[in-house]
């Protein structure tokens, strides 16, 4: 309770941060963007982790500011990033919540032109099991979303129902493997392989791009690309850090 008393004022006290995390090319190393990732400096607790009060935010609705601020400063981000190498894309993890609110598309718009982005800049993560709650809001949002250029990706994929039906009712661009099938318990086994596998071949059917999360050493590495995994993220390429470390590994490639 105490917690969700200081969420609402987390915001104002400038003690949310966000981290990046490079996502990079397999076969060369090179990165195409980074996925932010969302921390509060308690001033009590220390850091706190998106797990902990990310579900809270969802409750009380303090997500939706938060999601914003989330927005507006990712965008601003790679708009400077983008400065340097004007491929480069931003992933922004978006909560169902979030989703199902009318106004979410539009808080896009404004964080995108806020920056002189244009909407290809910007990939926002969900999950599957918002899908599978059908809601014909999230299929207008994500529609209005797509007419902006805005990618979708589904995040932590594998782990859930992963319906067919439902990667052709809603307009997804983006597979992200669940790093449970990269370097989890399913990992470097027949089913993990076999798992992989069947992902790359449902973003070739699909015209997906496919994404492996949680890769932690070269041996994974090698074996995503044999697999056929064209793009991935992963502590071996580089943890969730703040802005400066993304500065300093574009100052080496440039
Ligand atoms: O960084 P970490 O492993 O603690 O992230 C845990 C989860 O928190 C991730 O699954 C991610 O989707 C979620 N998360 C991280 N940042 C954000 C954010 O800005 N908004 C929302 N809604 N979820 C986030
Ligand atoms: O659910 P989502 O994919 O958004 O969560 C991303 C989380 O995964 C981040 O909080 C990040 O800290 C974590 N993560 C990123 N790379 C790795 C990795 O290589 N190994 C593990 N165990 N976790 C990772
Ligand atoms: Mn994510
Ligand atoms: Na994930």
């Amino acid at each position: 309770l105490e917690m969700q008393a200081h969420l609402q004022t987390a915001l104002d006290r400038h003690e949310l941060v966000l981290h990046y995390q490079p996502i990079v090319e397999l076969d060369t190393g090179r990165s195409t963007g980074v996925e932010a990732l969302l921390r509060w400096r308690h001033p009590d607790r220390g850091v706190v982790p998106p797990s902990d009060f990310i579900p809270i935010a969802e409750v009380t609705g303090a997500i939706v500011p938060i999601g914003r601020w989330v927005l507006q400063t990712a965008c601003r981000q790679i708009a400077r990033w983008r400065l340097v190498d004007p491929t480069l894309t931003m992933n922004v993890n978006v909560s169902a919540h979030q989703l199902r609110d009318p106004a979410f598309p539009e808080d896009v718009r404004r964080a995108l032109d806020a920056s002189g982005l244009p909407g290809a800049a910007l990939i926002l993560e969900i999950t599957e099991s918002v899908l599978l709650e059908d809601d014909e809001q999230t299929l207008d949002s994500l529609r209005a979303l797509k007419a902006l250029g805005v990618a979708v990706a589904l995040d932590d994929f594998g782990t859930g129902y992963s319906a067919l039906g439902y990667l052709r009712r809603f307009p997804v661009d983006i597979l992200k493997i669940d790093r449970s099938f990269v370097s989890g318990g399913d990992a470097g086994h027949d089913d993990g392989d076999q798992l992989v596998r069947t992902i790359v071949e449902l973003g070739r059917a699909y015209a997906l791009d496919v994404v492996a999360e949680g890769i932690e050493d070269e041996g994974q590495r090698q074996r995503l690309v044999e697999l056929g995994c064209s793009h991935g993220q992963g502590f071996h390429f580089g943890r969730p850090a703040d802005e400066e470390s993304f500065d300093a590994r574009l100052a080496t490639v440039h």
